[in-house]
């Protein structure tokens, strides 16, 4: 049976609709993944056992979706050597500039790759896990150079008609 190639997880059932942006990539694409609530703050236990054996299960990549002070990232990169992308939700008073710090400024040693707080940062965190799997793989490598090709189409296609635009001064 071939391994699953990335894992998400979040720390809330709360982060999923977030979250579900780095899943919708990964299918799009055809990358196998694997969803997982867990919490830094409440389940440490779970959460460090899950991230001791991400590498020995073969995962490629993580992506870790936390909210408030968010220490989920910082503690599966504590917990494995595969590459680890966090994701700031903002599901606080704060609008996740508290989690985007917390994600952001790792202590030197444990690496992190911060994304934007919410869907972007999701999206991205899927497109940044796909770039990891291309090094090594050309068909994923192909389908990143077709995406990137089809979104500079979009911009460069876009015709403002006056229709649309404000009513001029
Ligand atoms: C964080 O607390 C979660 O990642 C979530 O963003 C936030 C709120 O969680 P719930 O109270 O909705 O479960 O740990």
């Amino acid at each position: 049976m071939k391994n699953i190639q990335v894992a998400i997880m979040m720390g809330s059932q709360s982060d999923l609709p977030i979250m579900e942006e780095a899943a919708n990539v990964l299918k799009d694409f055809g990358v196998s993944y694997e969803i997982k609530v867990l919490s830094a703050h409440r389940t440490p236990k779970e959460t460090s056992e899950y991230a001791g054996q991400l590498q020995a299960k073969g995962f490629q990549a993580v992506i870790c979706g936390a909210g408030v002070s968010a220490a989920l990232s910082g503690v599966v990169s504590a917990h494995t050597d595969i590459p680890v992308i966090g994701v700031p939700i903002n599901s606080s008073p704060l609008n996740g500039m508290d989690a985007l710090l917390s994600t952001v400024q790792m202590p030197s040693g444990v690496p992190v790759a911060a994304m934007a707080i919410g869907k972007p940062g999701a999206k991205n965190a899927g497109l940044f896990a796909l770039r990891i799997i291309a090094l090594h793989d050309k068909g994923i490598a192909r389908k990143l150079a077709q995406f990137k090709n089809e979104q500079r189409r979009k911009i460069l296609d876009t015709k403002l008609t006056a229709d649309r635009l404000p009513p001029a001064e």
